[in-house]
Parts: C-alpha cells; sequence; structure tokens
C-alpha cells in the first residue's frame, strides 16, 4: 500500500522536548468589569446627572502631551451623549506642536434648543518638553483665572492685568476635575520632562483638592487584541502592565486610570468604544461631584 513513505519518523532519542507553548497575551478573566451589552444604563447615568446644588456646573480640565487625545476625547464625549459623531474640538496630528493653542470650554448640548449638560470640558495646548503650554497657566486655569479664548504662549505665563486674566473667579470658573491624557502606547517612552511636569500640576490639584483621573487613549494602537476587539481592554495583561507603569510613574491610583479609545476616523458609533468613554465619564462626573461638595464645605465653613 506504500504506508510506509507517508508514516511520521520515529522520535530521535535524544531529541530535546518541544517548547512550552508561549504565555497567553491575556488574563482568563477581565479584572475589571464594564458592562458592555448595556451602554444604556451608563448613557442615562449621565443624561440624569445634575449637580446638588441648582446653577453650579462641573468644569473638566483636560491636559497632557502634545497629540495625546485630549480634543479627540471631548468631540468622543460629545458624540456618545449626541449619538452622531461631533469634531468641535479640532483635533491633528500632523505638526509636531499643539495642534489647540487656545483656552477653551466646551459645552455639549442636551434635548431641547438652549439645553446644556451640567458639565463641560476645558481643551487645553499640549504639554511638551522644552515648548508647550506652561505649568504656570494650567495652575491659573485649576484656579479659575483663565478667561476662554486666552492663546496660551508657550515662553512667558498670563499676568495678572492681561485682559484674560480673571481677577474673581466664582465656583463654576474653577476646575473640579483634572484629567490628564496620554496616549497608552508612550507611556514608557514619557520624557522625565513631560513626566515633571505632570506631577506638578498634579500636586497643585491635590493642594486645590481637585481629583484627578487619567485617560490612557490610543488603546487600539497599544495592542493588536484590542485594536480587534476593544472588549478585550481589561484583559489583556499588558495594558494593565501600562496602566501600573503609568500610575508608579506620575502618582494617579489604578482606580482613576480608564483605557478609552477615541472615535479618530470612523464615521458610526459602536457601542462598545461608546461603553468604555462612558466608564470614564461616569468616574469623571462622580469625582467632580465629590469636588463641589468640598467647594460647598469649605465655603459653608468661612461663613
Ligand atoms: N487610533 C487612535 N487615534 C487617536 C485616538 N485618540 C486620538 N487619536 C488621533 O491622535 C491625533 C491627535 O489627537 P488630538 O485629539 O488632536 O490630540 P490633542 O491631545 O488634542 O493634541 P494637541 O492639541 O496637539 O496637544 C489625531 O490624529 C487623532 O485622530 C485613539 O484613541 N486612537
Ligand atoms: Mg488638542
Amino acid at each position: 500500500m506504500g504506508g510506509s513513505s507517508s508514516s511520521p519518523p520515529p522520535p530521535r532519542r535524544n531529541s530535546p522536548p518541544p517548547p512550552p507553548p508561549p504565555p497567553s497575551p491575556l488574563f482568563s478573566d477581565p479584572w475589571r468589569t464594564i458592562n458592555w451589552g448595556d451602554k444604556q444604563s451608563a448613557l442615562q447615568y449621565v443624561k440624569d446627572y445634575e449637580p446638588r446644588t441648582e446653577g453650579r456646573q462641573l468644569r473638566i480640565l483636560l491636559h497632557g502631551p502634545v497629540g495625546a487625545g485630549k480634543s479627540s476625547f471631548i468631540n468622543s464625549v460629545e458624540s456618545v451623549l449626541r449619538g452622531r459623531m461631533c469634531t468641535k474640538a479640532l483635533a491633528d496630528n500632523s505638526s509636531g506642536h499643539s495642534f489647540t493653542k487656545e483656552y477653551t470650554t466646551y459645552k455639549i448640548k442636551k434635548g431641547e434648543p438652549g439645553s446644556f449638560y451640567p458639565f463641560v470640558f476645558n481643551d487645553i495646548m499640549g504639554l511638551e518638553p522644552n515648548h508647550g503650554v506652561l505649568v504656570d497657566d494650567v495652575k491659573l486655569a485649576l484656579k479659575g483665572h483663565v478667561k476662554d479664548g486666552y492663546k496660551f504662549n508657550p515662553v512667558s505665563s498670563l499676568s495678572e492685568n492681561d485682559a484674560f486674566y480673571n481677577n474673581s473667579p466664582n465656583f463654576n470658573d474653577k476646575v473640579h476635575v483634572l484629567v490628564c491624557v496620554v496616549p497608552a502606547d508612550t507611556v514608557s517612552q514619557m520624557k522625565d520632562e513631560t513626566v515633571r511636569k505632570i506631577r506638578d500640576i498634579r500636586m497643585e490639584a491635590s493642594e486645590l483638592k481637585i481629583p484627578q483621573v487619567a485617560i490612557l487613549t490610543k488603546i487600539d494602537e497599544f495592542h493588536p487584541e484590542i485594536k480587534d476587539d476593544v472588549k478585550k481592554v481589561y484583559m489583556v495583561k499588558d495594558m494593565k502592565n501600562k496602566m501600573e507603569q503609568f500610575s508608579a510613574n506620575v502618582g494617579i491610583p489604578m482606580n482613576c486610570i480608564f483605557p478609552v479609545k477615541n472615535y479618530e476616523s470612523e464615521i458610526d458609533l459602536d457601542s462598545d468604544v461608546d461603553s468604555l468613554i462612558l466608564s470614564s465619564l461616569k468616574s469623571i462626573i462622580n469625582f467632580g461631584e465629590d469636588s463641589i461638595d468640598f467647594d460647598e464645605s469649605q465655603s459653608e465653613c468661612l461663613n
């Protein structure tokens, strides 16, 4: 039958054992839970959110390296909340220097004309080692001293006699949550100077009792498993390592760090991408509410 020519050769007596299979890049179970099938309840939570005190507005300030995805995150949040792609905060990655130059407040429309969500986002110029937004300007923004439209000057910070300096910021002008935006794939290569600036801004925010959150963006570019399926984000071992490394570098605790995929080239929304964005937004809102409570308890003590 000619069978002997096709049978495998007998094993050589001293051949080494086959190498063990490579370890899986994934945990067997996700280490953080996201209700992937139910973005609706997270969306409803955000839609129902009202600050406990009437007339208060939550101000969320984004900062981070140039090209990190700050403007894209604002667009992504607005897209999720409005149910269609929005690109109000112009995003770009071609110049090498920060594309965003001005201090801009973004409100998000809600339902009826003239109605807005009770939280706003402030977009600023990116941080760079020897250029970009000055740490002192970010500190002024935290306290509410920077007026909308201020064009950041990378060589000198806003002075008290400038028309864009707000001498008497009110509760709503001050920042309630500071969000540090960093691309997941650049965490290990962040320049020491940029890390130092992020830590410096964070220290000021801590002194002002402003809670801090970090968003790790571009998770799709960080790992092929996540690019294929964003639902694997909390299963990819390297992603957790990256978050831990970032936490150690800048001092933000793990439970305040959120991996996010921003909308960048898509024309339609994706419910899993939405779920991750909403998960981070929900925490930002909750931390912000605590910050408003703290402000109020302070002012009660002073009166
Ligand atoms: N693949 C991918 N690309 C992203 C993501 N977020 C942002 N981008 C892209 O990254 C580039 C920079 O994004 P921006 O939102 O302009 O970044 P920025 O932090 O506002 O940058 P500056 O204003 O220049 O400081 C753009 O080309 C975005 O489309 C993401 O999650 N995934
Ligand atoms: Mg920008």
